[in-house]
């Protein structure tokens, strides 16, 4: 991204490209209202720049004539579009600037002129989330709350959609800074100690330290380990449905994603390409992968299908296993149980409307301790079954959203881990009565890392990077 300040004026399309009901320009910065003024002809005669704050107005932008005087009844020389025009005055708008937004016809022409036209009059297109940087910049939100407006955006379900507003609503914003703030405590007693040497930290002064050490510490571990559950709903888990050809693996795809999404067929070795599908189960995301059937073949094509399916297999975070009930365990069956040996899995015995021909106490003998679901895709027989043990699975350590702060980005879980070791160093030095300048060290370390979650501490490059993953006029 581009080096900017905030002293020019951005314009972007904040509606997806395409067309649409309606399509919105959105304008931020000094001149918003100045520019707005030189394309747009109110009905009611009026001029952006003198409307109150948060009013609608209905108009045209249109390419004005600048010669007429000043204070001519502004005459469209040549109309754009009909809109409504919206004005958000610093600093109670979005990025705290002014901000005006007009509503055009949704068709991708009408809003391409009207970006052309804010260009022409003084407006710079935006880069991707160049709103919601300013937004950061400006103080309105921190850098956490910056990035759930990315995972607003991107939520898969309602689950996602909810830890998100939370972190926008500033959740884990608070409980990070509470966290910080008693690092910063702790650090002052500490560098009090070495701006006058005869407070040499005493005793009962390095159990207090040591105290508020040890509560720092779990706390950070108990933010850590939220992550494993932020991050299933943020990003989802792959879970790979495999097996050997032909025991109703896409058919299982079909059912789970409620559509006809791949081929099924009787004949063994249909699916010869993995197929990703996103779907909501009980409220976890899950991208779905069905594969090729794994067996031994000499037919090239499949071998490439197989090889996929076992790349995929590598990846998952959890393995759909299907069986088939009306064969009997074979070679085949017994190699991908070897496959995936390793993986958090659902053992799923179809077909289970036709005669039994497993041999269902060896697969409960090969599955020890896991998870088997006898069931039918053909007759939907025990599939909420199924979608209980996968969700039950997923939610291993048991979970109910909403009772704290959860960390689901990467970034941020990467921060307190900093944190945490640099932590771990200060009650390890307290300990060991280590001098207090090197505590003061890694207390500042850690008070460093604790600032890059919410942005306190912040590098350009960082800012970069989150930034530029957002769309266009966000
Ligand atoms: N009776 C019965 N037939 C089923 C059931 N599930 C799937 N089938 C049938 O089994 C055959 C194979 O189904 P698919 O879903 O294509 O199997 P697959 O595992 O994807 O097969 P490959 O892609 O070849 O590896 C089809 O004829 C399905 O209609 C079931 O529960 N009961
Ligand atoms: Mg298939």
């Amino acid at each position: 991204m581009r080096k900017v300040g905030l002293d020019d004026t951005i314009v972007a399309m904040s509606t997806p490209v395409g067309e649409g009901g309606i399509g919105i320009v959105r304008l931020s910065g000094p001149k918003s209202l100045q520019i707005a003024d030189r394309i747009f002809v109110s009905k009611d005669g009026g001029k952006p720049s003198s409307y109150k704050t948060y009013t609608v107005h209905y108009g045209h932008v249109a390419e004005i004539s600048s010669k007429l005087p000043k204070s001519a009844r502004r005459l469209p020389v040549k109309i754009i579009d009909e809109v409504i025009l919206t004005v958000m005055r610093a600093p109670r708008s979005y990025t705290k600037e002014d901000v005006v937004e007009i509503n055009c016809h949704g068709g991708l022409q009408a809003v391409k002129k009207v970006l052309e036209l804010a260009v022409k009059n003084g407006a710079r297109i935006a880069e991707p989330g160049e709103f919601t940087k300013r937004a950061f910049l400006n103080g309105r939100i921190d850098l956490a709350q910056a990035e759930a407006v990315l995972d607003v955006i991107r939520a898969k379900t309602e689950g996602s959609l909810k830890l998100a507003i939370s972190q926008l609503e500033g959740d884990l914003s608070r409980t990070v800074d509470a966290i910080r703030d008693k690092v910063i405590d702790i650090a002052s007693h500490v560098e009090a100690s070495i701006d006058f040497p005869e407070e040499e930290l005493e005793t009962a002064q390095r159990a207090t330290l040591a105290a508020s050490t040890a509560d720092v510490i779990k706390k950070l571990r108990s933010l850590i380990s939220t992550y494993d559950h932020g991050a299933i709903l943020r990003e989802g888990i792959l879970a790979i449905i495999c097996g050997k050809t032909n025991v109703g693996k896409s058919s299982l795809m079909n059912l789970l994603l409620k559509r006809d999404r791949v081929i099924v067929s009787p004949i063994p070795g249909t699916t010869r390409d993995a197929v990703e599908e996103m779907i909501n189960l009980k409220g976890i995301p899950i991208r779905l992968v069905d594969t090729a059937g794994i067996v031994e073949t000499k037919d090239s094509l499949e071998r490439e299908g197989i090889a996929r399916s076992k790349r995929y297999l590598a990846l998952a975070d959890m393995v759909i296993l299907v069986l088939d009930n009306s064969t009997e365990l074979d070679k085949a069956d017994l190699s991908i149980v070897d496959l995936v040996k390793n993986k958090r899995k659902v053992v799923v015995i179809n077909k289970c409307d036709l005669a039994r021909k497993i041999d269902i106490k060896k697969v409960r003998r090969l599955f020890e301790g896991e998870k088997v679901v006898e069931l039918s895709v053909s007759s939907k027989n025990n599939i909420e079954a199924l979608e209980k043990t996968i969700s039950e699975l997923v939610w291993k350590n048991g979970f109910s959203q909403g009772e704290s702060a959860l960390v689901s980005n990467a970034r941020h879980k990467e921060s307190l881990d900093k944190a945490l070791a640099n932590m771990l160093s200060v009650k390890k030095a307290i300990d060991e009565e280590v001098s207090p300048e090197l505590v003061a060290i890694d207390l500042k370390e850690a008070i460093f890392n604790l600032g890059l979650i919410t942005g306190k501490s912040v590098a350009d490059d960082i800012l970069d990077r989150i930034f530029e993953k957002f769309c266009i006029g966000k």
